[in-house]
């Protein structure tokens, strides 16, 4: 298990590069959608192709699946065991701000879609002024610095949540926050900075350093929230809760929770215990 582990993590390490050379001249999008009904930027396609390819390729990865593909691909003569589920570019809308984007991925032991029990291990890569890794697995929590040429340099052995939080960031409109997550947020404006830069993984990597909550909500006409819970909600809990914070869908720990359908969306919280503890209170109340 170690070693298939290892092989992807060893992927996606040597593919940063790749994809964030191609982001240049890929900011135009593509004609289709992806199986949210989002619109696809061709970063995003070459991402997901890339990431495809390099990871079927692993002896012990049995099937690819993606935030930009409709269903699992599996490797063509049915060997493997491990799957991995990737958000290849996540937060690609900021590709045409130039601002922090990254690439999302949660290996999981067996069949997708699946519960996140079945994580193995998760990671994100994010390309901002330079380019990092984060890489969850065995409760432990790694930072590095990913070089042009593919390498890896840990950079933290052990990173866990800082003591103190300290910033905040929640997506969606506020006119379609529910009362009660309005509510909360009010609390927390007067306790937390905001930080809100609208790609996930840049947003929780300010709560990984700085301490503190990210949370895209459900929203009054769309209560599934906009995250999905088998490309972004699991492996983000399962990096946030690896560093000592908690994650939640409202209700509990999204790493209690087994997605029906491959794409299907979550609200997402992760960060401080303190605050998803005050926030499922509030929104039980
Ligand atoms: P994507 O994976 O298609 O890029 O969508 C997910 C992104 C998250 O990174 C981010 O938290 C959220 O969408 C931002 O949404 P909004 O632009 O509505 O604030
Ligand atoms: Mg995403």
């Amino acid at each position: 298990m170690s070693d298939a582990i290892d092989a992807v993590v060893d992927a996606v390490t040597s593919t940063a590069p790749d994809v964030r050379d191609g982001l240049v001249g890929r900011r135009t999008y593509e004609a289709g959608a992806n199986p949210s009904g989002e619109r696809q930027l061709e970063a995003d396609v070459y991402a997901d192709e890339l990431l495809e390819a390099r990871l079927l390729d692993i002896d012990a990865v049995a099937g690819y699946a993606s935030e930009e593909r409709e269903s699992v691909v599996r490797a063509g003569d049915g060997r493997g065991r491990y799957f991995v589920a990737a958000d290849p570019l996540d937060g690609s809308s900021n590709l045409r701000s130039n601002n922090a984007m990254g690439t999302l991925f949660g290996v999981y032991d067996g069949a997708l879609p699946a519960g996140g029990d079945g994580l193995l291990a998760s990671g994100f890569v994010l390309y901002g002024p330079i380019t990092t890794m984060i890489v969850a697995r065995d409760g432990t929590v790694t930072e590095s610095v990913v070089d042009s040429d593919g390498s890896r340099r840990v950079v933290t052995e052990d990173l866990r949540l800082p003591e103190e939080p300290t910033v905040y960031g929640f997506g969606g409109r506020v006119p379609q926050w529910t009362d009660a997550f309005a509510d909360y947020v009010s609390e927390v404006e007067s306790e937390l900075k905001l930080r809100y830069g609208g790609a996930m993984i840049g947003d929780v990597n300010q709560v990984l350093t700085y301490g503190g909550i990210f949370g895209y909500p459900g929203l009054r006409e769309r209560p599934e929230g906009k995250l999905r819970l088998l490309f972004e909600g699991h492996p983000i809990a399962h990096i946030v809760e690896s560093a000592g914070g908690a994650s939640s869908n409202g209700e509990r720990s999204l790493l209690d929770c087994t997605p029906e359908r491959l794409h299907e969306r979550t609200p997402l919280f992760v960060g401080h215990e303190a605050y998803i503890d005050r926030l499922e209170a509030a929104l039980s109340a």
